[in-house]
């Protein structure tokens, strides 16, 4: 089934001058970007996009990570995309990601690992929802 999900290169990826690297990953899996934009993301938006982990205790960390610099949000669309970015991206914890994988092959850490990629078809559609809200605007 042809997908879409949403890829956030973190604010270590932009600092480390990582974007082409973590994009060309995923076009090299067919991966087509339907929509790309940078920004410094607002507290808000970041404890929305992490609602799940509110009240965990490194939910402060990841807010104030995610909201420490600039980020590039893309659409990405293809065939089973949610599954082929997680795979593509590597284990949450990088010390377990394997070679091959961005965060094998670039991450050391667990709060500063390079990506995020949502973890399913409802996540994707929530958090494009929240990142893209444009796409989603009543065609009049
Ligand atoms: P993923 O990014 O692989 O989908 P999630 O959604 O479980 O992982 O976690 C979101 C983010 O929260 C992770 N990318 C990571 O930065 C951070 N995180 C998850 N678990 C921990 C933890 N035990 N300690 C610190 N940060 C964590």
């Amino acid at each position: 089934m042809v997908e879409r999900t949403l890829v956030l290169v973190k604010p270590d990826g932009v600092r480390r001058g990582l974007v082409g690297e973590i994009i060309s990953r995923f076009e090299r899996l067919g991966m087509k970007i339907v929509s790309m934009k940078s920004m410094v993301m607002s507290r808000e938006l970041a404890e929305e996009h992490y609602i799940e982990h509110k009240g965990k205790p490194f939910y402060a960390e990841l807010v104030d990570f995610i909201t420490s610099g600039m980020i590039v949000a893309m659409v990405l669309e293809g065939e089973s995309a949610v599954e082929i970015v997680r795979k593509v991206m590597g284990a949450t914890d990088s010390r377990l990601a394997e070679p091959g994988t961005i965060r094998g092959d670039y991450a050391v850490g667990i709060s500063q690992n390079l990506v995020h990629g949502s973890d399913s078809l409802e996540s994707a559609d929530r958090e494009l929802r929240l990142f893209f809200p444009e796409l989603y605007e009543e065609k009049r």
